[in-house]
């Protein structure tokens, strides 16, 4: 299929819709472990089924989410503007980029939760307690994902963090238990549109996974070939969609792969979603997994803080491609 593109200039193609793998997480571990690994390699994207996230408190974050979405742009406004936690509409981060979406960008820290979330006028306690149990679930879904995949790259040391804030577990779930970790939870809301509109522009994740609930409204296009966008079909339901993000890309030495991926607005129906993006502390150095770089297959990016990576995210447009500027050579 040929559409035509938002820009008149360029014509995109779009590939019939694509069916990420399918991750039965109550499978046996070393199968789903394996699974995984494949899936971050090929694809950067699959979906995750039998996740453990309990369908209550997914369905408790959805109905806060719709009930934000639905009050009048006056309200909303009020937790505005995304500068970059708060509400915004059509403004994506400070370098001008737009698109047919509103949000709420929320710091995932329990802190920031309780001081900065009251929304729900009615029961002003309820969005918060939505928001600090969905974090908290998605975190653990997240810490799981995360070991299998150190159990599969069997790597088996673990991690103290720089912050030196007592990170426990897994070199990688490790990063996201810290208590200094800097994990975000967006929710997102694009209006229906007749014409093919987009809603949130082509981009990759800079965390290190990104966990995502919609509300089965399809939208989410991954370009796996150069200019091809191929459509994520919103099924199963009651799965979540991970991707790899920048900095696992980074930490395995480029063997998983931090994929662009944007979302269309849909023709006839709102889309919400809900996107958890895990992350390390701030002062974190981001460097190769041990193990992942070897004399044939050197470090491909140099070591940074996950502070000077945001930093570098936050200076260019969303579509930039800020790893190569950590490339070495
Ligand atoms: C993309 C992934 C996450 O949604 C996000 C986005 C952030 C923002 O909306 O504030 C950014 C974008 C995202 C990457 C480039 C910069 C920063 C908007 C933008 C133009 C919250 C993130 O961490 O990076």
């Amino acid at each position: 299929m040929v559409l035509a593109s938002p820009n008149p200039f360029k014509i995109e193609k779009i590939r019939d819709d694509i069916e990420l793998p399918i991750i039965d997480l109550s499978c046996d571990r070393s199968k789903s472990s394996k699974l995984i690994l494949k899936a971050c390699e090929e694809f950067g994207f699959f979906k995750v089924i039998n996740h453990g996230v309990p369908q209550q408190i997914i369905s408790l974050m959805e109905e806060e989410t719709h009930e934000f979405f639905s009050k009048p742009g006056s309200e909303k406004q009020r937790a505005g503007p995304a500068n970059p936690f708060g509400y915004g509409c059509k403004n994506i981060g400070l370098k001008g980029d737009m698109g047919e979406v509103e949000y709420l960008l929320l710091h995932s820290n329990p802190l920031f939760i309780s001081q900065n979330l009251e929304f729900n006028s009615t029961h002003p306690n309820k969005f918060r307690v939505a928001v600090s149990g969905y974090v908290e679930a998605v975190k653990k879904l997240a810490c799981e994902i995360l070991d299998l995949i150190t159990e599969g790259l069997q790597i088996q040391i673990q991690i103290q963090s720089s912050s030196g804030a007592g990170a426990a577990g897994g070199i990688l779930s490790g990063l996201i238990r810290d208590v200094e970790s800097d994990s975000l939870l967006r929710l997102n809301h694009y209006p229906p549109s007749d014409a093919p509109k987009i809603g949130f522009g082509e981009h990759t994740d800079p965390q290190i996974l990104t966990l995502l609930r919609s509300n089965g409204v399809g939208g989410l296009q991954i370009s796996l070939e150069d200019g091809v966008w191929v459509p994520v079909s919103p099924y199963p339901e009651s799965a979540f969609c991970v991707n790899v993000g920048d900095v696992l890309q980074v930490m395995t030495n480029g063997r998983f792969l931090s994929v662009r991926h944007r979302a269309m607005v849909n023709s006839y129906k709102s889309r919400t979603s809900m996107a958890y993006f895990a992350a390390p502390p701030l002062e974190e150095t981001i460097t190769c997994l041990p193990g992942l770089a070897t004399l044939d297959n050197p470090p491909l990016y140099r070591s940074f803080t996950w502070a000077e990576y945001k930093k570098a995210t936050y200076m260019k447009r969303l579509g930039y491609s800020r790893l190569n500027l950590f490339k070495l050579q």
